[in-house]
């Protein structure tokens, strides 16, 4: 009886922090601002082929249209309602991309904007994606429906009605985000109207949420919102699958709310992870590879299956929330491929990879005055399709980081060796590192200023093995440079401090 229950128990709980992903697929991508026309095509031709789990969308729900500046990409924070129609698409082409992404096993996880309305000065009328009335002002959200005692005007004490000091918990929780209409999430009536709308996503066939904004929400209120969901519809998962939970809290240290604070409800957003490795791979502060050696929980961070990690995502590559200037982007794209390429080997964490669009970035007084510019988009304001090169990249100004070569062959590296210990460390003391995988695959660096060559124990079977940075195996030709592994488990690595990846990664399904 107790065993049960407690077998019980482990099950009701397991849940949220399982990513949902098919065995074998250990990662997802952000697919920030993209359409859901060109995410259903991506997750046939691109996606499924190439292993990724899933993709992390741009919020689906109705947003106030900005307009001063022209549709900023932060509009999509600001809802009006539960209505699914955005820039990136209406509800019939939300359901194509969502059943269409599931028949070939890469799964969806939305953007849940839930711990607010649309900012106070968004003004009145009915300028929304789905053109549904709403007042800013008089907080009146008919097409939810919210009214102003839905909201935590009454509860918040600063004096703007802002979140003014992070060193306050109940500001944080309480108090407008930047002034965005905090919603009363202690009301049922409230926690009920979220639910119905996760619940909506997840009977489309959703497998997580992103939670937005969880720090500024109490921790038992999204519990209890959590506790209302349903399971995953069983078209495509296992009965009795609850969605996977992550969620948005910041947490650098110095503020008094805590990753593990919310714990309790799924997983949470390491951002010390890429702030960190970006400090590493850029030599700041004195910092150097070597010390990578026990990265994950040995840096403070949250325990490996808490945690959900990212080199960068769509704010801290523009300047928004936190992180700073240390983080890596595809504007510093030889340093981003070395930190993907570690992030994507180390055992710690579930991996996210970030897929971005270009913008005029301009520095005024080391601020970037474009940080608000939207995606790719028409006269008209229409969001640009992905288009796709013949070398495979991505056009009209689409980044697609995750078709990135290097980058899309370590999230196969990232699946080959699921599940393998991380072993044979080894470093010269300063930025020459490497480690492998168990038997199964081995990645080594060099990000000193003189070139690397060592004799050192892979780990992997003896084999001719095709490097996938520097190119691929293709059928049984490879267009990169190979590496011999000896019976003993021993290769010679040769890597120049100016070569274009100065990197490089075998694994047993790259074995000629
Ligand atoms: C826009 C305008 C605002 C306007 C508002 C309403 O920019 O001027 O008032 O509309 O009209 C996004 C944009 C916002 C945008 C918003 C709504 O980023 O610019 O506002 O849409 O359109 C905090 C939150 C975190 C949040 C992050 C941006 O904690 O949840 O700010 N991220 C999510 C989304 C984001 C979105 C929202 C939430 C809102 O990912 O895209 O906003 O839905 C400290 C705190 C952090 C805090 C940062 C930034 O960080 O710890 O919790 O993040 O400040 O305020 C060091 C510290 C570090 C500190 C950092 C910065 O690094 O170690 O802790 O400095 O001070």
């Amino acid at each position: 009886m107790g065993i049960y229950f407690l077998l019980l128990i482990v099950g009701l709980c397991w849940g949220q922090y399982n990513p949902n992903t098919l065995p074998k697929r250990t990662s997802i991508v952000h697919l920030f601002e993209w359409r859901w026309q060109d995410i259903a095509l991506e997750c046939e031709r691109y996606l499924a082929p190439n292993g990724f789990g899933g993709v992390q969308i741009s919020p689906p729900n109705e947003n106030v249209i900005i307009t001063d500046p022209q549709q900023p990409w932060w509009e999509r924070y600001q809802p009006v309602s539960y209505k699914l129609c955005t820039r990136s698409g209406n509800e019939t082409e939300f359901r194509d991309m969502v059943t269409r992404c599931n028949n070939v096993g890469v799964h969806i996880y939305v953007d849940a904007v839930i711990n607010h309305m649309c900012g106070a000065n968004a003004g009145a009328g009915d300028h929304a994606t789905c053109g549904s009335y709403f007042n800013a002002k008089t907080e009146d959200f008919p097409a939810v429906p919210y009214s102003d005692w839905d909201f935590n005007d009454r509860k918040c004490k600063s004096r703007s009605g802002n979140i003014e000091n992070y060193q306050d918990i109940s500001q944080v929780r309480d108090c407008r985000l930047v002034s965005l209409l905090d919603l009363a999430l202690e009301k049922d009536s409230v926690r009920s109207r979220i639910a119905d709308y996760l619940n909506r996503l997840l009977a489309i066939g959703v497998a997580g949420f992103r939670i937005d904004a969880a720090k500024h929400m109490w921790p038992v209120d999204v519990k209890a919102i959590l506790d209302k969901l349903k399971d995953l519809n069983t078209q495509w998962f296992p009965a009795g699958t609850k969605p996977f939970i992550y969620q948005e809290v910041i947490d650098l240290g110095g503020e008094p709310i805590k990753g593990s604070d919310y714990f309790g409800n799924g997983r949470v957003t390491e951002f010390k992870y890429g702030a960190k490795l970006g400090t590493v791979i850029r030599k700041w502060n004195g910092e150097k590879m070597a010390y990578l050696k026990n990265w994950g929980e040995g840096w403070g961070f949250v325990p490996s299956d808490r945690a959900l990690v990212f080199v960068d995502n769509h704010d801290n590559q523009r300047g928004h929330g936190a992180g700073g200037s240390s983080i890596l982007t595809f504007w510093d794209a030889r340093l981003y491929k070395m930190a993907s390429g570690f992030m994507l080997a180390h055992p710690y964490g579930f991996t996210r990879v970030m897929s971005s669009f270009r913008w005029p970035r301009y520095f005024e007084n080391g601020r970037d005055i474009n940080d608000w510019v939207g995606p790719p988009s028409n006269e008209d304001g229409s969001i640009k399709p992905v288009t796709i090169n013949p070398d495979t990249t991505c056009g009209n100004d689409w980044v697609c980081e995750h078709r990135w070569r290097q980058i899309k062959n370590m999230v196969i590296f990232r699946n080959v060796v699921d599940g393998e210990p991380f072993s044979n460390w080894w470093d010269n003391g300063s930025n020459q590192v490497a480690f492998g995988r168990g038997n199964k695959g081995f990645i080594i660096f060099n990000n000193d200023d003189w070139p690397l060559n060592v004799s050192l124990q892979t780990g992997l079977p003896a084999g001719t093995y095709c490097d996938v940075i520097s190119g691929q195996k293709e059928g049984d030709f490879c267009t990169a440079a190979k590496v011999q592994v000896a019976a003993d488990g021993m290769a010679n690595f040769l890597i120049g401090n100016e070569d274009e990846d100065p990197f490089i990664a075998i694994h047993v399904d790259a074995k000629l």
